[in-house]
């Protein structure tokens, strides 16, 4: 497989301004009959010929301005058809024959339960149709599809339906148009049996939107979350950014077998079910949450995507991380904000940390890649966000806006570039983001190393601050970050006025406690002056950038900062800092009693009136293996089997001796309601449930309380917790028939048995190995499936870390087994799910078994561009 880099972008030799497509679907093949309007680039030489990208496509016909070719004018390939002596402007005509019921790559036209859908980002389209698969080509669509009547009353294209007829045979016919120019990877078609939800919604400038969404009609019942969160995606995008839909009809339809989250097509888009069905039994709170998210998130791609698209797939971070930004804000403003934000720290150092210190790191904006599919990234998407939000607080909220409304108005129907979007936020605000750029083409986490010195006679605190970003792959070099570092001052009495010398008082904002420091050199030097006391600072307030902060903390300095700071996300994170303290004590004397100042920081976080109840929760919960193991990975090794002793050992110290504690907040925080997913209970769910775990931790009657608190919920959220909590703690026969309840009362619900699936690959006793593997063989695991695959083999190697990681390599093999197989059938989803075996260097005793089975399936014929890449990358 061919590397593709950055700095060889081309513009395209040719435009093609109209696409005609004439779709005739059938059960056993489907004919696509397209008609480019191709126009060549006006600076293009007459010889110049047409390449257009085409795969998996077996050619019918060809012709241009209605004359048959002759094999002398192409050359066809598996990968593009090449037509030669073509006049400057024409109508390049191609039949297509494909396959969509044996397309199990979810990637092109398949079918998904019988229905026939399409997935085009990125390079999907050209398994449908011979095109300029490329998002700088942007062309208006019409769409006609033909299909069978009763098999597919539904016919979906992009746009606005402008005409249907009834065919000979059974069949029928519909007519999409849509007049927005768009690149191909925006193309979709549905067509199947799919019942509908309707709305309307009028937008600020009085267009009156019908909002569809189709699903299964078993389904029709969970709909009702998505079409709110939509309605209210549409409110909040036109008072937040001034966006305003821009057609008469919007459609969300909901897929089983789908590689994605959902797919923002432009009025069309296409939603896993995972992300779309919401019901209190078969969808967890977390579930609702996503869901109002990821609602949200594809729709403001009309937008941020769509309207102004990418260049080029390096810019993909130009649509995600804006839009994930976007859909971040529109979360803290219907929820709560400090929760928000303390859980997508949670992700971002978990999981965007690691892969940046992995193999496969890679900038904001990769510079190269062989396989694109691959950068669909924690790094685009989440640190892309972060970085968006960075500039936010660099150039102040109003001048964000106006950047924003400049970018969309500067570029409304065009391809750009992070540049383009950069230089309308400078254009606007008037601040110069050269420096600032590098967090795009530099990858690795910044680290920063912060010491202080009081000086009492003169009151003055001085804080260093040093920044380091560490080597990454193909970067050898790393240049210091414009890093905004939000801090206050603790004292005893609460968050100190902050004076900082050589700048007049703080003018940003009235709140003269909060201050964000640019730090932008290798080593920079804070004087705060006129201080009464020697503060506690409190950094990286509201986790103001995605940074490590290494910042020598007493446990009393972090048990000050989780009772009283100012700031949710460090008195979280002080928390955090506590527990790991604590583990890591644990870790290297496992009969450590020195627990004192955690307990009393959990007594104070169980007893704080002033806390949003969720972050509380995630306060209280443990900190994950995941990123214990990532933490202790950096400079050094990760021992998981420690670890997990530790953490258990922890959790059992928690429990017990802050039993009547829990028993008291579980009491105080439960929900006697019939289930809704408002904040207000989620938040309480959260507390109750945590509580509930230290119970069943405790003893067996915590273990008998949670088994009827199973019995006793109406809602997934809950029985999850207890099922857990009963699997991990009591006796085996009890979470054996609970798991057969569970099967008896939802086997029927796809998306319940997900999470059936995934609690049994996280059972860490036993023999998980053969039981994940026993799981593969029951009805309710469905190997094409990528939300099966996710729920079970993805649940086991990500959360069941003491198995995966097991002695003997068993579980190392089967994820490669998995791998294998599904190599050849869905490249894409076979190269995610290899993740956890990419980082072997961060374990020492594994180590060496994890980097043999990488060898193994490097070894191993036809590897897709997708695991070539991946496998050869983490070898490296
Ligand atoms: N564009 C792919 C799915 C998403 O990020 O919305
Ligand atoms: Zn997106």
């Amino acid at each position: 497989p061919k590397t593709i880099f950055l700095s060889d972008y081309q513009p395209p030799a040719y435009k093609i301004s109209h696409t005609e497509l004439h779709f005739e679907l059938f059960d056993d093949y489907s004919l696509v009959h397209a008609r480019l309007h191709f126009e060549r680039a006006s600076k293009g030489p007459e010889a110049t010929p047409l390449i257009l990208n085409g795969q998996e496509l077996e050619l019918v016909s060809l012709a241009v301005d209605g004359e048959s070719l002759g094999a002398e004018r192409y050359d066809l390939n598996d990968e593009s058809l090449r037509v030669d002596g073509l006049p400057a402007t024409g109508i390049l005509e191609t039949t297509a024959r494909i396959f969509p019921q044996s397309n199990d790559s979810l990637e092109g036209l398949y079918r998904s339960r019988g229905l026939f859908c399409t997935q085009c980002e990125a390079e999907g389209f050209r398994k449908i149709s011979w095109f300029l698969d490329r998002p700088d080509v942007m062309s208006t669509y019409a769409v006609t599809i033909d299909a069978d009547a009763q098999a597919c009353p539904e016919l979906l294209s992009n746009g606005n339906c402008v005409h249907r007829e009834t065919l000979a045979d059974g069949r029928h016919r519909a007519v999409w148009e849509d007049p927005h120019p768009k690149p191909s990877y925006l193309f979709a078609l549905v067509a199947g049996d799919l019942a509908r939800v309707e709305d309307r919604f009028t937008t600020m400038g009085g267009r009156e939107v019908r909002l569809i969404i189709l699903v299964e009609e078993k389904d029709l019942d969970k709909c009702a979350h998505a079409m709110d969160s939509l309605k209210r995606s549409m409110r909040w995008d036109e008072e937040r950014f001034g966006r305003e839909y821009d057609l008469d009809v919007f459609h969300v339809v909901a897929v089983d077998d789908f590689n994605m989250g959902a797919m923002e097509n432009k009025s069309l888009n296409i939603f896993n079910t995972s992300c779309v069905l919401a019901a209190p039994d078969t969808t967890t709170d977390l579930g609702y949450q996503r869901i109002e998210s990821i609602v949200a998130h594809e729709y403001f791609h009309n937008w941020s995507g769509n309207r102004v698209t990418c260049r080029d797939w390096f810019q993909l971070s130009l649509k995600e991380g804006f839009t994930v930004f976007r859909d971040a804000e529109f979360s803290a403003d219907m929820g709560s904000r400090s929760l928000k934000r303390v859980e997508d720290a949670m992700t971002l150092r978990t999981l965007q940390f690691a892969e940046d210190a992995g193999p496969m790191a890679h900038p904001v904006r990769p510079a190269s890649f062989i396989e694109i599919s691959n950068f669909y990234t924690l790094t685009v998407y989440e640190k892309g966000a972060e970085v968006v939000r960075m500039i936010q607080t660099l150039v102040g909220e109003e001048n964000f806006r106006r950047g924003s409304d400049l970018y969309f108005e500067r570029h409304d129907g065009q391809a750009v570039t992070c540049d383009d979007f950069v230089a309308a936020m400078e254009d606007a605000s008037g601040r110069d983001l050269s420096d600032f750029k590098r967090w795009y083409s530099q990858a690795g986490t910044p680290e920063l190393t912060i010491r202080d010195q009081w000086d009492e006679e003169e009151g003055v605190y001085t804080l260093t601050v040093s920044q380091e970003t560490p080597l990454t792959p193909g970067q050898a070099e790393k240049e210091p970050l414009v890093i905004p570092l939000a801090m206050g001052l603790l004292g005893d009495a609460g968050n100190l006025r902050i004076t900082l010398e050589g700048e007049p008082e703080n003018t940003e904002t009235d709140d003269n406690t909060h201050r964000v420091l640019i730090v932008d050199q290798p080593t920079q030097v804070y004087r705060f002056t006129g201080l009464p006391e020697r503060p506690t600072p409190s950094l990286l307030r509201g986790f103001s950038a995605p940074v490590r902060v290494d910042y020598p903390y007493t446990r009393e300095q972090l048990l000050q900062l989780v009772s009283r700071d100012g700031d949710d996300f460090v008195r979280w994170d002080a928390m955090q800092q506590l527990m790991v303290s604590a583990l890591n004590a644990l870790q290297a004397h496992p009969d450590n009693e020195s627990l004192d100042p955690l307990l009393e920081a959990a007594v104070k976080a169980i007893g704080s009136q002033s806390l949003d109840p969720a972050v509380q929760a995630d306060m209280l919960r443990l900190p994950s293996e995941t990123y214990l193991a990532e933490l202790a990975s950096h400079g050094g090794t990760a021992d998981v089997q420690g670890i997990f002793r530790a953490r258990e050992s922890l959790r059992r110290s928690l429990a017990g001796t802050l039993h009547d504690n829990w028993a008291a907040l579980f009491e105080a925080s439960r929900v006697t309601e019939s289930y809704a997913a408002t904040g207000e209970q989620i938040g309480a769910r959260a507390l109750a449930n945590v509580a509930l775990d230290y119970l069943a931790t405790a003893n067996e009657s915590g273990v008998a309380a949670a088994a009827d608190y199973y019995y006793a919920s109406d809602n997934l959220t809950n029985r999850l917790v207890a099922l857990r909590a009963v699997l991990r703690e009591g006796e085996e026969s009890l979470g054996a028939a609970l798991l057969d309840d569970f099967y008896e009362r939802f086997g029927d619900e796809a998306l319940a048995m997900n999470h059936w699936l995934t609690v049994q690959a996280e059972i860490t006793h036993g023999d998980a190995v053969t039981r994940v593997r026993g799981l593969m063989n029951h009805p309710a695991y469905d190997s094409r499936n990528p939300n099966k695959i996710r729920a079970l083999i993805g649940g086991f190697a990500n959360a069941n870390v003491v198995n995966f990681h097991r002695a003997d390599g068993a579980g190392y093999q089967l994820l490669g087994e998995v791998v294998e197989s599904l190599n050849a059938q869905n490249p894409q989803i076979a190269s995610r799910l290899l993740t956890p075996l990419t980082r072997w260097k961060n374990y020492a005793a594994g180590g060496d078994l994890m980097h043999a089975e990488l060898q193994r399936l490097s070894a191993l014929p036809s590897l897709s561009p997708d695991v070539f890449e991946v496998v050869s990358k983490s070898l490296a």
